[in-house]
């Protein structure tokens, strides 16, 4: 081939190398020229047709003409490279200036949000915090707490039964016996958990929540459990809340009380919310029955207990304003989102 070829072979290759407009193109040239088949790979290998003495002229101008492409392959492709970068960098780029998106944050719900604040609570006053089934026996939820088979007392408390002896509790007072008979006394617990029962209205659910809390020890009196009743309450309501002892029943504590607070929403004045009376019922409570600490086990003139047992579901309807138990349960996110 005439060197003239050459040259021309070189600016054709050349000219095609600088109208590539893509990497696949670009490519495609480089193998058309330089691969196994490529028109570069071609004159070399017609080279050992040559006469000797002329071979090394042509190689020279093989090489050159192999240079020239590869550097302007080189060039063409670091020049797509760079194109394409600033395209990239062009659409990716971020508006700062675009109003942001609106993240929605979650927030705890009232019940667990309650359970929390009473049980920290519970545990800067020394008690643990324990759990128990809320598929209960027979025996833990009503015999034990000196409510036997036939009691009238049941008629309070109808839950719903599996069988005869195995039902869903209807009180966290159902821990208390299970407790009493694993722990040494003197103790002091908190048993917050869901409970069930056969009621259904504006303040009452099936499924609601109560905190048990059960303190033994020796010389354990009304006056105890009054104290530390106030100071939960005030922690829990505010200092300038007022808080009612009233006489009660319950099976498994004498004597025993139902607790009032002043009404968060009127301070006691009357409204809507407490009906009028100024005061809100909120949890039962009492010194546990000796009856109930021999039957676990515990020796009642060496030791008293006191109890109470929370509505969990009826302090948050106070600390909250809500004035129907079911919009704890119904998951409209509308109502959870006033509850932050
Ligand atoms: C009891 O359940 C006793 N175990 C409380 C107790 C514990 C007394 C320890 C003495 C010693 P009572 O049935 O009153 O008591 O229920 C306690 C609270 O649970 C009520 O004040 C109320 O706030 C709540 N409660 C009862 N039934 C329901 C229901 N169906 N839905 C929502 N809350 C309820």
């Amino acid at each position: 081939m005439e060197n003239t070829e050459i040259k021309r072979l070189q600016s054709e290759l050349i000219a095609e190398i600088d109208a590539a407009k893509d990497l696949k193109t670009l490519n495609e040239i480089r193998v058309k020229a330089l691969g196994k088949a490529g028109a570069i790979t071609a004159l070399s290998k017609g080279m050992r047709d040559l006469p000797a003495e002329e071979r090394p002229v042509f190689g020279a101008q093989i090489n050159q003409l192999r240079g020239a492409v590869e550097e302007s392959l080189q060039n063409k492709l670091n020049a797509l490279e760079q194109e394409n970068l600033l395209r990239q960098l062009e659409e990716e780029k971020v508006d700062i200036t675009e109003p942001a998106k609106d993240n929605k944050l979650g927030s705890v719900h009232p019940i667990p949000d309650v359970i929390d604040r009473l049980t920290d609570i519970c545990v800067d006053m020394g008690f643990s915090v324990v759990e128990g089934p809320e598929i209960e026996s027979d025996y833990y939820n009503f015999e034990a707490m000196n409510i036997p088979k036939n009691h009238p007392s049941r008629d309070m408390q109808d839950t719903f039964f599996f069988t005869d002896e195995i039902l869903l509790r209807s009180q966290t007072s159902a821990v208390q016996a299970r407790e009493m008979e694993t722990r040494k006394p003197p103790f002091k617990i908190v048993c917050p958990g869901k409970t069930y029962r056969n009621d259904s209205d504006a303040t009452h659910s099936p499924v609601f929540h109560q905190m048990e809390g059960l303190v033994v020890d020796e010389n354990i009196s009304m006056a105890d459990l009054k104290s530390m009743l106030t100071i939960l309450m005030r922690r829990l309501f505010g200092e300038d809340t007022t808080i009612r002892f009233r006489p009660s029943f319950f099976p498994f504590t004498e004597p025993s009380i139902e607790v009032d607070v002043s009404c968060p929403s009127c301070h006691g004045k009357g409204c809507s919310t407490c009906k009028g009376t100024g005061m809100l019922e909120l949890l039962g409570a009492g010194i546990v029955n000796p009856k109930v600490l021999e039957m676990s086990g515990i020796d009642s003139k060496k030791y008293r207990g006191f109890a109470f047992g929370f509505g969990l579901d009826r302090t948050s309807m106070i600390l909250n304003g809500i004035n129907n138990i079911r919009n704890l349960y119904r998951n409209d996110v509308r109502f959870l989102e006033q509850m932050k």
